[in-house]
């Protein structure tokens, strides 16, 4: 489980298979110089992994959990029902459903267990680090300013015109 005082994000997901989607995630928050801790922890093939983790997290300095899976996407839900810490969701691509599947079932969660729900795929992973960042720069003057540069970094890369325009 979580290592005390170390990261304050958290990157779990149900497989192996998700690590390519997921590395989004814990590529931006590298960017932001913000440590992950980065697990396989399943919900089906783990659930008592997934139980210690979960209730585990909050007590070890974790601030915010990013939870991605595939299919029958029920570990993120299932993370969020052991801790009130903020869990972001991230639905990755399925081979059968191309993850439609995967969204479906990690946004749809009953009123009172919220789970926050990115799009399919390595945007949505992309986006969760950027929102773990978000949270973290709430009370981290730091991480602020950082997130502040990395935004403008892609606002300044933004051309004007289209190349190959007259
Ligand atoms: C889910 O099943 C995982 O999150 C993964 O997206 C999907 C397929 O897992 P593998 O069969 O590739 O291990 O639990």
């Amino acid at each position: 489980m979580p290592e005390p005082g170390a990261a304050q994000v958290a990157i779990v997901m149900g497989s192996q298979s998700d690590w390519p989607t997921m590395q989004c995630a814990d590529t931006v928050l590298q960017e932001l110089q913000i440590a992950t801790d980065v697990r396989i922890v399943s919900a089906h093939r783990t659930p008592d992994r997934m139980v210690a983790f979960a209730k585990e997290a909050a007590g070890s300095g974790i601030r915010v959990i990013i939870a991605g899976a595939g299919g029958a996407a029920h570990l993120p839900g299932m993370i969020a029902s052991m801790t009130v810490l903020p869990v972001l969701g991230v639905p990755v691509r399925s081979s059968a459903l191309s993850g439609q599947d995967s969204l479906l079932s990690i946004v749809q969660m009953p009123a009172g267990v919220p789970v926050g729900t990115l799009a399919i795929g390595e945007a949505g992973a992309t986006n969760a680090g950027l929102l773990a960042a978000s949270i973290l720069a709430l009370s981290d003057a730091p991480v602020a300013a950082r997130l502040l540069a990395w935004r403008q970094a892609r606002t300044d890369a933004v051309a004007l015109r289209p190349q190959g325009a007259a």
